[in-house]
C-alpha cells in the first residue's frame, strides 16, 4: 500500500504540465465481476512547458491493463513502462492519441474511491485522485478536458445509466444490455468526472434562469427513497435563484442532476452536471430527519451546487490551492443558509464548530495553512482548515471590501479566470483589481498557520474624553513555521455606554464620527486605535459578529458580561456575552473539582439565563443557543492542560443546577412549546426549528430533575411526536437517564419501527454512542455485532465510532486507555478497507498533547501500535507519523 505515495510533495515543485489532453472519450462496460474500461485521449504538447517531446507520464493504479495504441500503432510491452502508480511512453509529434483498455474491479473496491458499487449500483469519486484508478491519465487538476462517456451495462439490473453533462445517445445490446452516451460541452479536470448506473427512481422539476433558459432538475434515488426528496428539491431551486441573485451566476448546461448514494466517504460531489451525494445530505422528511438533518441537506445542496462556477467553470490549479474552491464555496453556502433562515443563529452555529474543532486543528500535530505548501496525501487535506478557516478568510475579504466591491471582485474572479484552472493568489488579485485594495499583508492569512491570539487592553481619559483601545497580536508556532508575522485582522466594534446605547465613533484625526459599529483592520503587532468625544468610560463590544477567526481576549468581569448579554446590539456578541460567562463560571467550577472541595454556581448564570427564559419577545432560537453551555470539545480546547474528568464533571453540576434553579421557567417553556408543536404540521422553516430547539434544549435540562411528570412528558414526546427533531431528542434524553426501563422501551420500539432506514439507525447508533453513562465502550462494543453496523459503510463508522470518540469525551478518555485501544483497533481493520475513513477516524488520538502525562502515554502508544501493524496506506501513514513527530 505504502508505495512511491508517501513522500511529500510541495507547491514550490509545481510544474506546468507537459501534455494537454483536448478530447477524452471514455466507454465503460459493467459487469458483476469487473469492468472494461476504454478511453481514447487526444493530446498535443503543452505550448507553455517548453521544447522537444519529453516522456509522457501517465497516472494509473490498481489498473490492469490489456491494449495500448498510440495513434495507430499497437504498443508491446518493450514500448513503455508500467508501475503500480504509472504508465510511461514516449510520443513521436506534437500532435497524437493514446488509446488504452483496462480491466477494474469495482465490486470489490471497499476504499470507495473510483469506479466502486453502492449496493446495487456503481458510482464513482474522483476527488481528489480517484481517476487515475479509473484509466491511465493526466489525473491533475490543471488538465482540462472535454469528455464523452459511454456507458454499458445490463439492462434490468440497470436502467438508469448517467454521465456529466448532456444524453446524446443510447440504445439496446444483444444479450439484455443498453448503453447510453453522454457529453459534457465544457472542459473539466478528471476529478470532475462522474458516472452512475442503477435502478433509480428520479424526481423531475425545472428551473427557468435570468436569461429564460429551462434547465431540468433531477434527483434519482432507490426506490424506497422516492418520498424523501422534496426538500432537496426546493433545496436546489433556492440556490440557484440565490446563487444569479446575490452573485450573478447562472447555471450552464441543460440539465442538473443529483443522484444519492448510500456509501460515501463524504458529504457529497460537485461533479459536473451529476452532483453525487452521500445520502444522508439528500433525503429528508419530518418523520425520517432532524431539523439539523434538514438544514444540512440545504446547505450541502446550495454548496455543491454553487460549485459550479467556485471550482467547476474556474478551477484549481493543483490541490494547493484546494481553498480557493472550498472555502469560497462554503462562505457562499453559509451566507446563503443566513439568508434564508436566520443569520445570527447561522453564524452562532458556524463560530461554535470552527472554534470546537478548527481551533483544535491549528493547535494540532496537523495544523496547516489555508494554502498548504506540503502534503503526503492530498486526501488528508480536505480539512476544517481548508473548509471552515477558508471560508472564515473570505468573509474578512467581504469585511474588509464591503459587499459592493466584494461582488465586483467576484465578477472580475468568475470574468478573468472562466474556464482556467488557477490559483488563490489570482483570486486575492482579481479582488485587489476591483477594489483598489492592497491585500498583500491580508495575504498571510493563506500561508501561516495556527490561530492568532488578539489582546486587547484598554484606557479612558476622563479629562480628554478620549478612549484608547491597545490591540496586541501573537500567533503560535505550528509544525515548520516558528515565527509569524502580524496578519491583518478586521476587528468590528462598538462602544456601550451606561444605558446600553451604542456611542458615535470617531478616531482621533476624524472631523466627525463614522456610525456607531465600524471595523478597525490591526495590522501591527501592537496598535492603539483612541476615540475622541466619549464622554463616560464605555464598554467596548468587540470582534462583533466574530470578524476574524481570533482568540479574543478582553478582561471583562462577569457583570459585564452580563450586560452585554442584555444590551449589545450585535446578537452574535450577546451570545458570545452568554458563552464567555459561562466559560469564566465553568472554569471556575473545574478549579473547585481538582482541588476536590464542594462545587457552587455562580448564581449570576442562573440570572442571566432566568432573565432570557422569561422574556418571550426574543427569538427563541437565540434562547435555546443561550441555554447550551460550551461543549466539553470547546472546554478542552481551551484549556492548557484538559482535566476530562473535571471538564465533565463541572459542566453536569452547572447543568443540573441550573436545571433545579430554573425549573418553572424551563417547564413552562417546553409545556408551550410542546402544545404549538403537537398543533402544527411540521414545517422546516427558521420559526419552527427555534421552537423545537427550545422546546428541545428545555427538555434535557428538566430531565435532569428526574421528576415523573418529566419523565411522562418525555415519553409522551417520543411516542407521538409527528417528526424526527422531538423523536430523536426525547429518545437521546431517555438515554441519558437513569429511567432504564423507559429508555430500553424506547430504544427498542424505535429500532423495530425503523431498522429498514439506514439513515435514522445512524442516529439510534449515534444517540447511544454519544451517551456519557459509565460502560459507554462496553455500549459500542455490543452495537458492533447489530445487524445494522457494518465497518464498509462510512455512514455507520462515523454514527457509532466516530461519535464515541468524538462526543463522548468522559468514556472515550478512559483512565485505563480502553477507549484509545478500541479506536486503534478499528483504525487498523479500516486502513486495510477504506484508507480515508481511517485516516479521519484517528484525529481524536492525534491530539495527545492536550492531556495530563499518563493519558499522553497511552494514547501515544496506540499511534505507535498503528504505525507498527503492518503496511499502512499513506492516508493513515501520513497523520500517525506528523502526530508522533
Ligand atoms: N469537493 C467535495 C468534497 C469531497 C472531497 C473529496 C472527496 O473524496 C475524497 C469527496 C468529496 C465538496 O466540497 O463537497
Ligand atoms: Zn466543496
Amino acid at each position: 500500500m505504502r508505495t512511491e505515495q508517501s513522500k511529500t510533495i510541495y507547491l514550490k515543485d509545481y510544474q506546468v504540465p507537459d501534455y494537454l489532453i483536448d478530447e477524452t472519450h471514455l466507454t465503460f462496460e459493467l459487469f458483476e465481476d469487473h469492468s472494461l474500461v476504454h478511453a481514447q485521449l487526444v493530446m498535443r504538447r503543452n505550448p507553455e512547458a517548453g521544447v522537444g517531446l519529453p516522456k509522457l507520464v501517465l497516472d494509473g493504479q490498481q489498473l490492469e491493463l490489456l491494449h495500448l495504441k498510440l495513434d495507430d500503432r499497437e504498443l508491446g510491452a518493450g514500448d513503455y513502462t508500467l508501475t503500480d502508480s504509472h504508465l510511461t511512453l514516449q510520443p513521436t509529434q506534437e500532435r497524437f492519441v493514446v488509446d488504452s483498455s483496462v480491466r477494474i474491479h469495482p465490486e470489490s473496491n471497499t476504499a470507495l474511491e473510483g469506479l466502486y458499487k453502492s449496493g446495487k449500483m456503481f458510482c464513482t469519486q474522483c476527488e481528489a485522485e480517484g481517476f487515475r484508478k479509473i484509466t491511465f491519465y493526466l489525473d491533475r487538476p490543471d488538465v482540462m478536458s472535454k469528455f464523452t462517456t459511454t456507458v454499458s451495462a445490463e439492462q434490468h439490473a440497470y436502467p438508469v445509466l448517467l454521465s456529466n453533462g448532456n444524453p446524446i445517445a443510447s440504445g439496446a445490446e444483444e444479450g439484455g444490455r443498453h448503453w447510453a452516451t453522454w457529453e459534457d460541452p465544457f472542459k473539466k479536470p478528471a476529478y470532475l468526472f462522474a458516472l452512475v448506473a442503477g435502478d433509480l427512481w428520479c424526481v423531475e422539476d425545472s428551473f427557468t434562469t435570468m436569461s429564460q433558459r429551462e434547465v431540468a432538475l433531477r434527483i434519482y434515488v432507490e426506490p424506497e427513497n422516492i418520498d424523501k426528496v422534496q426538500h432537496a428539491m426546493d433545496s436546489l431551486k433556492r440556490s440557484m435563484k440565490w446563487d444569479e441573485e446575490v452573485y450573478g451566476r447562472e447555471y450552464d448546461l441543460d440539465i442538473f442532476m443529483i443522484v444519492a448514494v448510500n456509501d460515501f466517504n463524504m458529504g457529497a460531489m460537485e461533479n459536473k452536471g451529476l452532483n453525487i451525494f452521500n445520502s444522508s445530505c439528500v433525503l429528508a422528511k419530518a418523520e425520517t430527519a432532524t431539523d439539523a438533518a434538514h438544514q444540512r441537506v440545504e446547505a450541502v445542496v446550495a454548496h455543491e451546487y454553487f460549485h459550479n462556477w467556485s471550482g467547476n467553470r474556474v478551477t484549481c490549479r493543483d490541490w494547493f490551492q484546494l481553498s480557493l474552491k472550498e472555502g469560497f464555496t462554503v462562505f457562499r453556502d453559509s451566507e446563503f443558509s443566513a439568508d434564508t433562515h436566520s443569520r445570527t443563529v447561522k453564524r452562532i452555529e458556524d463560530v461554535a464548530y470552527l472554534r470546537t474543532h478548527q481551533f483544535a486543528e491549528d493547535a494540532g500535530p496537523m495544523a496547516h495553512p489555508v494554502r498548504p505548501d506540503a502534503y503526503m496525501e492530498i486526501s488528508n487535506f480536505y480539512t476544517l482548515t481548508i473548509y471552515e478557516k477558508g471560508s472564515e478568510v473570505l468573509r474578512m475579504i467581504h469585511t474588509l471590501l464591503g459587499p459592493e466591491l466584494f461582488r465586483k471582485g467576484s465578477d472580475l474572479y468568475f470574468e478573468r479566470h472562466d474556464g482556467q484552472a488557477v490559483t488563490c493568489d489570482d483570486f486575492v488579485k482579481a479582488m485587489e483589481d476591483a477594489s483598489g485594495i492592497d491585500l498583500t499583508q491580508f495575504k498571510r492569512w493563506y500561508t501561516q498557520a495556527g490561530t492568532p491570539r488578539l489582546e486587547v487592553s484598554e484606557a479612558y481619559d476622563a479629562a480628554a474624553q478620549s478612549y484608547s483601545l491597545t490591540f496586541r497580536q501573537s500567533c503560535p508556532a505550528t509544525p515548520g513555521q516558528s515565527e509569524k508575522l502580524p496578519f491583518v485582522i478586521p476587528v468590528a466594534l462598538g462602544l456601550l455606554d451606561a444605558q446600553g446605547n451604542e456611542l458615535p465613533l470617531r478616531l482621533q484625526g476624524e472631523s466627525a464620527a463614522q456610525g456607531a459599529s465600524r471595523v478597525l483592520s490591526v495590522t501591527e503587532a501592537e496598535q492603539t486605535f483612541t476615540f475622541e468625544g466619549v464622554a463616560e468610560k464605555p464598554l467596548p463590544s468587540l470582534l462583533r459578529g466574530f470578524s476574524a477567526p481570533v482568540k479574543l481576549h478582553f478582561p471583562y468581569d462577569r457583570d459585564q458580561l452580563m450586560f452585554l448579554m442584555q444590551h449589545d446590539s450585535d446578537g452574535f456578541n450577546r451570545w458570545e456575552a452568554g458563552q464567555q460567562l459561562s466559560v469564566q463560571v465553568l472554569q471556575e467550577l473545574i478549579g473547585q473539582h481538582q482541588r476536590g472541595e464542594a462545587l457552587v454556581l455562580d448564581q449570576r448564570l442562573v440570572t442571566a439565563l432566568r432573565t432570557l427564559l422569561e422574556d418571550e419577545s426574543l427569538d427563541q432560537a437565540m434562547v435555546a443557543e443561550m441555554l447550551s453551555l460550551p461543549g466539553e470539545a470547546y472546554l478542552t480546547e481551551i484549556s492548557e492542560v484538559a482535566d476530562v474528568e473535571a471538564i465533565h464533571a463541572a459542566r453536569e453540576f452547572a447543568r443540573k443546577a441550573l436545571a433545579s434553579a430554573l425549573f418553572a421557567p424551563l417547564w413552562a417553556r417546553y409545556q408551550a412549546n410542546r402544545e404549538v408543536s403537537k398543533a402544527t404540521p411540521y414545517v422546516a422553516e427558521a420559526a419552527h426549528f427555534a421552537r423545537r430547539s427550545l422546546q428541545n434544549i428545555a427538555l434535557s435540562y428538566l430531565m435532569l430533575s428526574e421528576k415523573t411528570e418529566v419523565l411522562a412528558a418525555c415519553v409522551e414526546q417520543f411516542e407521538n411526536a409527528d417528526n424526527m427533531t422531538e423523536r430523536l431528542a426525547a429518545l437521546a434524553v431517555l438515554v441519558n437517564s437513569p429511567f432504564q426501563e423507559e429508555q430500553g422501551k424506547a430504544l427498542a420500539m424505535f429500532a423495530d419501527f425503523f431498522k429498514d432506514n439506514p439513515l435514522v439507525m445512524d442516529q439510534w447508533f449515534s444517540v447511544q454512542a454519544g451517551c456519557p453513562l459509565p460502560g459507554g465502550l462496553e455500549r459500542v462494543h455490543a452495537l458492533m455485532q447489530h445487524e445494522a453496523f457494518t465497518l464498509k459503510n462510512p455512514n455507520k463508522v462515523r454514527a457509532l465510532i466516530g461519535a464515541f470518540a468524538n462526543q463522548n469525551l468522559i468514556n472515550f478518555h478512559r483512565a485505563d486507555g480502553a477507549g484509545y485501544r478500541f479506536l486503534a483497533d478499528q483504525v487498523i481493520t479500516l486502513n486495510a478497507l477504506n484508507p480515508q475513513i481511517a485516516s479521519r477516524l484517528l484525529a481524536p488520538l492525534t491530539r495527545w498533547r492536550k492531556y495530563g502525562p499518563a493519558r499522553q502515554v497511552l494514547m501515544k502508544a496506540e499511534l505507535e501500535r498503528i504505525l507498527a501493524s503492518g503496511e499502512l496506506s499513506s492516508d493513515v501513514y501520513e497523520v500517525v507519523s506528523k502526530s508522533l513527530a
